[in-house]
């Protein structure tokens, strides 16, 4: 690596000292530089590794991002400090594991690898060491059955929340539980619940949750259709703050299954709303989705009639 010039060392200082976003003119007067050579050190700074992101009006921002998973780090971040975190370096599937822990209130299993990453269907969803997070909340919501249904279509709403609270990136939810950016998917989400028919309760449910943060080679089968979310950026997102992120936001959950206001998001997020799509489920069809009720049910117009969808695959038709 190149020693640094004077003005990178001054440039990287006055941003490590900096609390906010600071403009590149703030810098070169206080550098005595020129805004030039200013952006010139930022870019130079850059492909050293540093993360800095630049923001039009806004300047530049060094990121101390932790990429590295830390129950401690998490737990510090949260607003319910009752909520348990565990953190594992290697397991089969945290949906699977979660289950250790149906006796505790609300627990979050994290693992840095899954052997056995598991999709809808018997699908696998790839897992690899360090660069994504892979992660499972048992949560015992106040809610009825039929609005069990719905902790997917939240939890949608809140991944798709965090990546654009912490990348700026423009994510959107596929119906029912993919969330995408620039046309491939980042994350999926996989629920199972426990019902109790006789008193029309949910008993529990584990809500797993898996997102490509960093960059990632992927098997050639989903080589096409996946990315993550640092290639999309440019950024490294903090996944202790990631992670906190997602599981503050499960403290609405009760409000939210009541009182549906994230279907607006789940809405206007949405990647299919107003798009053909070819639904596979108990019927095969193509058709134009044409809404998305607070159920989180799909509307979709085929030939003149509306077909509603409560469950199955959906994939764009281009
Ligand atoms: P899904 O069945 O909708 O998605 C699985 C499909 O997505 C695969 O068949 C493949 O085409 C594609 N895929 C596989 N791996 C990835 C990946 N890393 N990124 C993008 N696309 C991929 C979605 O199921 C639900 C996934 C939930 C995963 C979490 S991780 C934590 C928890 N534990 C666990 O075993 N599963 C959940």
């Amino acid at each position: 690596m190149n020693k640094k010039t004077d003005t990178e060392i001054k440039v990287l200082t006055a941003l490590k000292n900096a609390k906010d976003y600071i403009s590149g003119a703030s810098l070169a007067k206080e550098l005595n530089v020129t805004r030039t050579a200013v952006w010139k050190a930022v870019k130079k700074l850059k492909t050293e590794g540093y993360d800095i992101y630049s923001k039009t009006n806004l300047g530049y921002k060094l990121i101390k991002a932790d990429t590295n998973l830390s129950s401690t780090k998490i737990k510090n971040l949260l607003e319910n400090k009752n909520i348990n975190v565990v953190v594992l370096d290697e397991v089969d599937s945290t949906n699977d594991y979660a289950k250790k822990f149906l006796n505790e209130d609300f627990s979050v299993i994290i693992a840095k690898h899954q052997t056995k990453g598991r999709g809808r269907l018997n699908r696998t969803f790839y897992s690899p060491n360090n660069v994504g997070l892979y992660m499972s909340l048992v949560v015992k919501p106040k809610a009825e059955i039929i609005d069990s249904v719905n902790i997917t279509t939240f939890c949608g709403v809140v991944v798709q929340r965090a990546i654009e609270k912490l990348t700026g990136l423009d994510a959107k939810i596929k119906w029912v539980n993919d969330i995408f950016v620039n046309g491939k998917k980042v994350s999926g989400i996989l629920t199972e619940a426990s019902c109790d028919f006789e008193l029309n309760k949910l008993n529990y449910a584990i809500v797993g949750i898996g997102v490509n943060l960093y960059d990632i080679k992927f098997p050639f089968e989903i080589n096409d259709i996946a990315t993550n979310l640092q290639k999309e950026s440019g950024i490294k997102v903090d996944i202790n703050e990631f992670t906190a992120s997602i599981v503050n936001a499960f403290s609405e959950l009760d409000y939210q299954l009541k009182n549906k206001e994230y279907m607006n998001i789940y809405r206007e997020k949405s990647l299919v709303l107003g798009k053909t799509v070819k639904i596979v489920g108990a019927e095969t069809f193509e058709g134009k989705a044409v809404e998305i009720t607070d159920l989180g049910a799909l509307k979709v117009l085929v030939n003149g009639e509306i077909k509603t969808v409560n469950a199955g695959d959906c994939s764009l038709k281009l």
